[in-house]
């Protein structure tokens, strides 16, 4: 399998690789444009000013100001032009991101368990179900510790620093961490968000293109920050059925071990 593509990246934005990842991209070019205009307009406005009001040509300077309603036009087109990026574009592709989660039985469903320094990932397996994890069954061989009790587990999938996903599917990520707080980063799918101790913070991503992403941690966790990255691989859905299927016997073959 293809160790993360370093072509995915290069001027500008990195490859577009998720459903909203468009959005993302098209609210900060508009930002972009609009602060090159506005950046353009005034170095315009500032160079008239140097020229019309030279010293030789306006020697007095005047305190009194004679300002009219006319000067507020700029700052009210900004103002309406910022609330409406805000209200009409920022705010609803955040909310369609955060908040348009698929349902645990319409997506693939993964936990993703950020530790100092690898991203550990677990998978239902053919039936679907978790496994329970607890701190007490952690062990080399089990390092999300998989209660081996619980007969849902028998098939989990664990996969380190590798994470699977099919494509044009939904996928539904469960983000939490075993130590500190980390922050779960895949630029080609503009997701970010923190792993959080304690807590488990839903996201979902759905890939538009096969491939490898680099995963990195977005959030200084420790002194082997720099090197907690993983890979993620968009399969077809045929390959991931296929590969969901070879991982969950290698995997009970390992439990026979544990
Ligand atoms: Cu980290």
């Amino acid at each position: 399998m293809k160790h993360f593509d370093l072509s995915n990246y290069g001027w500008g934005l990195p490859l577009k690789a998720s459903s909203y990842a468009y959005k993302v991209d098209g609210a900060l070019s508009i930002l972009h444009w609009a602060m090159f205009i506005i950046f353009f307009f005034w170095a315009v406005y500032m160079a008239y000013c140097l020229i019309n009001y030279r010293q030789s040509k306006s020697p007095k300077a005047e305190y009194t100001g004679h300002g009219t309603w006319k000067t507020y036009i700029t700052d009210v087109l900004i103002f309406v032009f910022e609330v409406w990026l805000l209200a009409a574009v920022g705010i609803p592709i955040w909310a369609h991101i955060r908040e348009d989660l698929p349902k645990s039985g319409e997506a693939v469903e993964v936990h993703v368990v950020a530790q100092q320094f690898n991203w550990l990932f677990q998978y239902p397996g053919p039936d679907g179900q978790f496994g329970n994890r607890s701190a007490q069954f952690v062990h080399l061989r089990n390092p999300l510790g998989i209660d081996p009790g619980d007969v849902r587990g028998n098939d989990d999938i664990i996969s380190i620093n590798k994470l699977y996903l099919p494509m044009g599917k939904k996928a539904l990520l469960k983000l939490t961490s075993m130590d500190v707080i980390h922050s779960f980063f895949i630029p080609e799918f503009r997701l970010k968000q923190d792993n959080v101790p304690g807590m488990v913070f839903p996201v979902w991503v759905e890939p538009i293109l096969t491939g490898t992403f680099e995963i990195g941690c977005a959030q200084l966790c420790g002194s082997g920050h720099y090197r907690m990255r993983g890979d993620a691989y968009v399969l077809s859905p045929e390959d991931f059925d296929q590969w969901t299927q070879t991982a969950s016997a290698e995997m009970q073959q390992h439990l026979t071990e544990r």
